[in-house]
């Protein structure tokens, strides 16, 4: 097991490397996929199994990331963990690239499913779940949702169905950062209570702080050890941009154009918090 420490460092190298990749493109989700650099870091840190040499290694866990849109945050996590070289990032979405702007199982490595059409991705980890189960494959299947995402029906049908099925290898997430696409969800669409919403489809749920890695880690450990006959969720209660004020902070923060200037600082103030241990 890697410590807390590595895990946070891993989480703040996944940040810079997702803000150099966009800042090569010059736009890009920027605030969706700084919101799940701690989950992906936990789970490529010290829970997943998988060998990057071999992506399609049959004993591997799956990771389904929903919202397709964060990308480039997977793809910063999959190249400082060997899966490509970390040059490739600054390819994102250029004419001919591994990594096009969502994720795409045909053309990345370690990328396990295609996605960016909000609300499918959990259905395609129920049904992978479903079939690790049928073949008793010890497996496991992570899913990434947003908050937003959850306004689609799909997403409830799909809850429906691996409770149904009890699908005890499925853990989902959802990321739980309070905005949408257009604003916030209280304005645009109320998800309400997520995790007691999980819990009456028949999930087991817990929420944590979504930037805190041990909380992130204990949550699924915890519920991976209950999980006899149900699916589980663990909320992600977090801020759209976080770990950098700049984003955080601003009024639209879901696409943007970034500046090399910001760019540069927001990494350059990441570095001087990874080096002095503050992260
Ligand atoms: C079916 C579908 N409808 C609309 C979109 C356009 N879209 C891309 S991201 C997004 C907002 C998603 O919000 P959320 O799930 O909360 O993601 P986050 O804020 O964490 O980036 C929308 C509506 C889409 N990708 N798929």
């Amino acid at each position: 097991m890697k410590t807390i420490e590595e895990i946070k460092e891993f989480a703040t190298k996944i940040r810079i490397e997702t803000i150099r990749c966009i800042k090569q493109r010059g736009f890009g989700h920027i605030g969706g996929s700084m919101s799940i650099a701690d989950v992906l870091a936990v789970l490529y840190g010290n829970i997943m199994k998988y060998d990057p040499k071999d992506p399609a290694w049959k004993e591997r866990d799956y990771l389904v990331v929903s919202k397709g849109h964060a990308g480039p945050a997977l793809f910063a996590a999959l190249a400082l963990k060997g899966f490509f070289p970390v040059e490739w990032l600054a390819t994102l979405s250029k004419p001919g690239t591994r990594l096009p702007s969502h994720c795409d199982r045909l053309r990345t490595p370690g990328v396990d499913v295609s996605t960016g059409s909000l609300g499918q991705g959990l259905s395609i980890a129920a049904g992978i779940a479903q079939v690790f189960g049928m073949r008793k494959q010890e497996n496991r299947v992570y899913a990434v949702l947003g908050d937003g995402e959850c306004a689609e029906g799909q997403i409830w049908e799909a809850a429906q169905y691996a409770s149904h099925y009890k699908l005890n290898r499925l853990v989902a997430f959802v990321d739980w950062n309070k905005r949408q696409v257009d604003g916030y969800l209280e304005d645009i669409m109320s998800v309400g209570d997520i995790a007691e919403k999980f819990e009456a489809f028949g999930w087991m749920a817990a929420v944590v702080d979504g930037g805190d890695v041990r909380a992130i880690q204990q949550a699924v450990l915890e519920l991976q050890k209950k999980q006899a006959d149900r699916p589980a969720v663990v909320v992600l209660d977090g801020i759209k941009g976080s770990g950098v004020p700049e984003f955080e902070q601003m009024e639209y923060n879901h696409h943007f154009a970034l500046t090399p200037e910001l760019a540069d600082k927001v990494i350059a103030d990441l570095e001087k918090q990874m080096s002095k241990g503050e992260i």
